[in-house]
């Protein structure tokens, strides 16, 4: 049975674009997002986050009548489900467990339009397990129906999980390059999937179970968290031996098998600072590095507010006329990562609020990206340009590698930098 109408479940940066690419090679797509004023904005051929490209396919999609936006779900031939998995507040010292509720609630929406042959594809970031208990909810919210955990091939209902890859930022083009992983809890799941999103994925689509697959995405992102902490360890050891962390590695990288990545001031957003926890939550006695590395990366937004008390004190003591509350310090960047307005999770966010909390003086904010501050920083911080002129800042602090910062300000020689990124090196 082939797919011709599509319900993409969350409307977010991953369930959005994707539902703009299906709705690009003419499939009738219907977007489901519990947020009115998300489906209000889709509707009107607008988007509410920031992503290149994607207003423009959206515009195109809902002129064209492909895409559509509701709260309610409503039948389809297929269901991509692409909501949030964070994980759950937790007490001092312990591990984050997930938090499938998002998931759960997503199940229990779909249901009552589910229909024999269709196909369900879980794409939120899971832990291991998740795809299994999907779909233990759908068939207790459906029993009229079967699937896959009970009747194998011959299930009323396919499920699989796809986790999505992309990268904020380049979203558009990785959703038809990059390969998809594609675990059905049947080959035949599987199968279909793959029929899916060949639709407009031009990578290989490589086929696995599901427990596998959400593994293999849950790999992918603590890979790249445990050696975003060792660049930042060293970072923290370089600082206290006197070296330049960027000299020293720009040099180790000229070794042919070293590739270090690049220290900065926290590991943020949605995906690289959670998915590592799903993995040590399942098994925490077995895994030691992979804990090591999110309390090393959770760890250095507090070295680098640290760096900043350090250089108040600095300025306290050279010039002993000067109180606290007339040092003015500009901090460059709020967002999670370079070029893009997702505050979410945010290293940068979280030093400008824990030093709202102790500095007695209006911090200057510059973030291109957003157009005016989070609520909570309105009375503590003023948000500025790059380019306003802001006279006699005493700390300059760097905490994204946005565009717009490539080009350093002159600052006086009196003015203390504390560079996160090594951009003004
Ligand atoms: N960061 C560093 N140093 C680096 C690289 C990144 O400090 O050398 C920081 C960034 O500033 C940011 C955080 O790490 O705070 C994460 O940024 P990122 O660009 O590494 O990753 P995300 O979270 O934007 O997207 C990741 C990607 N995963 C991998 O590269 C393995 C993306 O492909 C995934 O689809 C995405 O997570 C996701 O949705 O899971």
């Amino acid at each position: 049975m082939s797919f011709e109408t599509i319900s993409v479940v969350g409307l977010g940066y991953i369930g959005l674009p994707t539902a703009a690419m299906f709705a690009s090679c003419k499939k009738k797509v219907i977007g489901v997002d519990v947020n009115q004023h998300a489906v209000d904005t889709i509707n009107k051929g607008n988007i509410h986050i920031v992503e290149p490209e994607l207003d423009t396919l959206v515009q195109a999609a809902v002129r064209e009548g492909y895409l559509r936006a509701v709260t309610e779900p409503e039948a389809a031939d297929a269901f991509l489900i692409a909501v949030p998995t964070p994980f759950l507040p937790n007490q001092v010292g312990q591990v984050p467990a997930p938090d499938l509720s998002f998931i759960e609630a997503a199940s229990r929406a779909i249901a009552p339009v589910l229909k024999k042959g269709n196909l369900v594809i879980l794409e939120s970031t899971s832990p291991v397990g998740a795809t299994e208990k999907m779909a233990d909810w759908l068939a207790q919210f459906r029993s009229d129906l079967t699937f896959p955990q009970t009747h194998g091939e011959d299930a009323d209902i396919n499920i699989a999980h796809c986790p999505e890859r992309v990268l904020p930022g380049h979203v558009v083009r990785e959703l038809v390059e990059n390969d998809r992983v594609v675990g059905g809890l049947t080959p035949k799941c599987s199968r279909r999937s793959v029929e899916l999103y060949q639709t407009f994925v031009q990578g290989e689509c490589v086929v696995t179970n599901a427990r596998t697959a959400e593994m293999a995405k849950l790999t992918e992102n603590s890979s790249r968290d445990v050696q975003i902490a060792f660049a930042n360890e060293l970072s923290v050891i370089c600082d206290k031996l006197d070296i330049n962390i960027w000299e020293l590695i720009d040099l180790a990288n000229r070794h042919p098998r070293v590739n270090i990545l690049q220290p900065g001031p926290g590991v943020g957003g949605h995906c690289i600072a959670v998915d590592p926890w799903f993995i040590v939550s399942s098994c925490p006695d077995d895994s030691l590095l992979i804990h090591s590395a999110r309390k090393i990366n959770d760890s250095k937004p507090q070295w680098v507010v640290s760096k900043v008390k350090h250089a108040i004190a600095e300025i306290l003591i050279s010039n002993p006329t000067r109180t606290a509350d007339t040092i003015r310090i500009a901090c460059y960047g709020l967002a999670f990562k370079a070029n893009i307005d997702d505050l979410r999770g945010s290293p940068s966010l979280g030093i400008v609020r824990e030093i709202s909390k102790f500095h007695n003086q209006k911090l200057f904010v510059i973030e291109p990206n957003i157009e005016k501050l989070p609520n909570d920083l309105t009375d503590s911080c003023v948000l500025k340009e790059y380019e306003e002129v802001i006279e006699n800042i005493d700390i300059a602090l760097l905490l994204v590698d946005h565009k717009e910062f490539y080009e350093k300000k002159s600052f006086s020689e009196n003015t203390i930098v504390i560079d996160t990124k090594g951009l003004w090196r």
